[in-house]
């Protein structure tokens, strides 16, 4: 199954049906019809072809939300291209490496966030693009694709420091999507507020997808902004919402009467990308009237696990297999367990990627048997519902961003007078963890407002460690291995 038969039956079916509406400035919205974003993408396909991009071609985008990624990712389904989206808060180090391992033919970017690409990477600045593109005929433009033409590279952070690309197919998109649509009944009726970043799955595999397949209406914000996002509800009025948890503990924050109004017209508000702590799921319940549906994916597939549209939506746990995933909850020996008993989880099904882009090193070590391991370690109860317990990894996970300490800790290292680093997550109210960094030094080499600022310029701001808390050296074990477990608790 491939994206665009899946697509058209809103692109070319509701072509005269309002589809979109994007923040224009100055609190004004742009309108657009299916059949305007179908032109548009056309237009831009037109150009991209012109400018030499094949099927099978990398394109990447460096952009806060806006109509062009959708424009940008039509185009990419059209002409069979691998789209790479990147982290807008990624900076030099993240940018340097992704860029060279994905080797895109152009970035696409705004004037405003150009300056961050490294030299050598062709730019092309979207505005322009855009203007371009309005020239070029609007007549479909596109090649024949299947399930298994690659259709994104989207980095997730690996353990040994360096991101590595998921190639994540038609197929896998297009699997998501069907499931997602009829699992959470979402109909041309339903309004979607987008407020995730486009460059993630949560927002383009579930959010941009479930829209695009659903006919639904969506209003498309530039990011989520806490001070604003209750005018919005209450301006918009949407019937689906999907966040991550620090999104729902700010909406906590609304008095009781303008929240009850929001979770009326609210039909289905879904979490993921990080744990929702079971408080908040009970007192968002209480306080808007919602039973937040929690789901469970990963960047290399998708959605795996979530909890029944109709059913129990069980605070704590990610709910069941979702329609098309097998799941296995396995030991250290790869042996399933029984229920009741935690493990790791293995995944299989039509929404696994196909592999990390040029690592086959990393792509055997991830597989086994055809199943993919997650590195995500839970329990599944006797009523088939899973609770994730944690990872088999040190993955920090901050707003909903993944956090690799080993990343951070090389260049701590590099910097002058650092001896020894570890990255740690510590709880935050709203953000779940946020990172500290546990630094061994000599006190006259060491300058921590210098190291700091490097960090600021290397690395995306939630990465940036929130302390720096001084050891005399690291607790290791006998052979050597940093026992984090160990470190003196920070106290903020
Ligand atoms: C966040 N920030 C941004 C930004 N998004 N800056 C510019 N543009 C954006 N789009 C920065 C802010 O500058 C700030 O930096 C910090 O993030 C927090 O911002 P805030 O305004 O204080 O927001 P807050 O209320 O704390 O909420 C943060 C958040 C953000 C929820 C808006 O964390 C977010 O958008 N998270 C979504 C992550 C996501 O989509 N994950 C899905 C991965 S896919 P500073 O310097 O103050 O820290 C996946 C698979 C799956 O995991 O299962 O879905
Ligand atoms: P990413 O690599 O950004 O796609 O992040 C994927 C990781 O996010 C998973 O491996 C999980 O550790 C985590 N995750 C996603 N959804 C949930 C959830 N509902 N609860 C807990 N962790 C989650």
């Amino acid at each position: 199954m491939s994206l665009l038969p899946l697509f058209d039956v809103s692109l070319i079916t509701r072509a005269a049906q309002p589809a979109l509406e994007c923040e224009g400035g100055a609190g004004a919205f742009t309108s657009y019809t299916f059949g305007d974003l179908e032109a548009r993408s056309n237009q831009l396909a037109h150009l991209l072809r012109a400018r030499g991009l094949k099927p099978g071609d990398r394109l990447a985008f460096f952009l806060q939300n806006r109509i062009e990624v959708i424009d940008l990712w039509l185009a990419g389904v059209k002409l069979g291209l691998i789209v790479v989206p990147v982290n807008v808060l990624y900076r030099e180090r993240e940018l340097t490496h992704l860029l060279r391992d994905a080797a895109p033919m152009a970035v696409v970017t705004s004037r405003d966030l150009a300056g961050l690409i490294p030299a050598g990477v062709t730019v092309w600045e979207v505005d322009a693009l855009t203007a371009e593109a309005g020239a070029q005929p609007k007549s479909r433009r596109a090649v024949p694709a299947d399930a298994d033409t690659p259709m994104a590279l989207i980095y997730t952070s690996g353990t040994t420091g360096a991101a590595k690309g998921a190639v994540l197919t038609q197929g896998n998109f297009a699997t998501n999507a069907l499931t997602l649509v009829t699992a959470w009944g979402i109909t041309a009726a339903d309004r979607y507020l987008a407020t995730l970043p486009l460059f993630h799955v949560h927002g383009l595999a579930n959010g941009l997808h479930c829209w695009l397949f659903s006919g639904c209406h969506l209003r498309l914000h530039e990011r989520f902004e806490h001070a604003k996002a209750a005018q919005w509800f209450e301006d918009y009025r949407p019937t689906l919402f999907f966040g991550v948890p620090a999104m729902f503990i700010r909406l906590l924050e609304l008095p009781v009467e303008r929240a009850r109004g929001i979770g009326a017209r609210l039909r289905l508000a879904v979490s993921g990308s990080a744990p929702l702590p079971a408080e908040v799921h009970e007192k968002f319940r209480q306080l808007y009237g919602s039973v937040i549906l929690e789901r469970y994916g990963m960047t290399e597939t998708l959605m795996n696990v979530g909890n029944p549209s109709a059913g129990e939506r069980r605070p704590g746990t990610v709910g069941l297999p979702l329609a098309h995933v097998a799941v296995r909850i396995c030991d250290e020996a790869d042996a399933p367990v029984p229920d009741g008993t935690s493990g790791e989880l293995w995944v299989k099904g039509p929404n696994v990627c196909a592999g990390y882009w040029q690592r086959p090193d990393a792509t055997a070590a991830a597989w086994r048997d055809g199943w993919f391991r997650t590195g995500d370690v839970g329990v599944r109860a006797a009523d088939g519902y899973i609770t994730l317990q944690g990872r088999r990894s040190d993955l920090i996970i901050s707003g909903g961003f993944n956090i690799y300490p080993r990343e951070i800790e090389e260049l701590l290292l590099e910097q002058p007078g650092v001896r020894e680093a570890a990255v740690v997550g510590m709880p935050d109210p709203v953000r779940g963890e946020v990172p500290v960094a546990y630094v061994a030094v000599d006190a006259a080499k060491f300058d921590e407002a210098a190291t700091a600022a490097h960090l600021r310029s290397q690395f995306a701001s939630f990465k940036q460690p929130k302390a720096f808390v001084r050891v005399e050296a690291l607790p290791r074990t006998a052979l050597g291995k940093v026992q984090k477990r160990l470190l003196p608790r920070w106290q903020g």
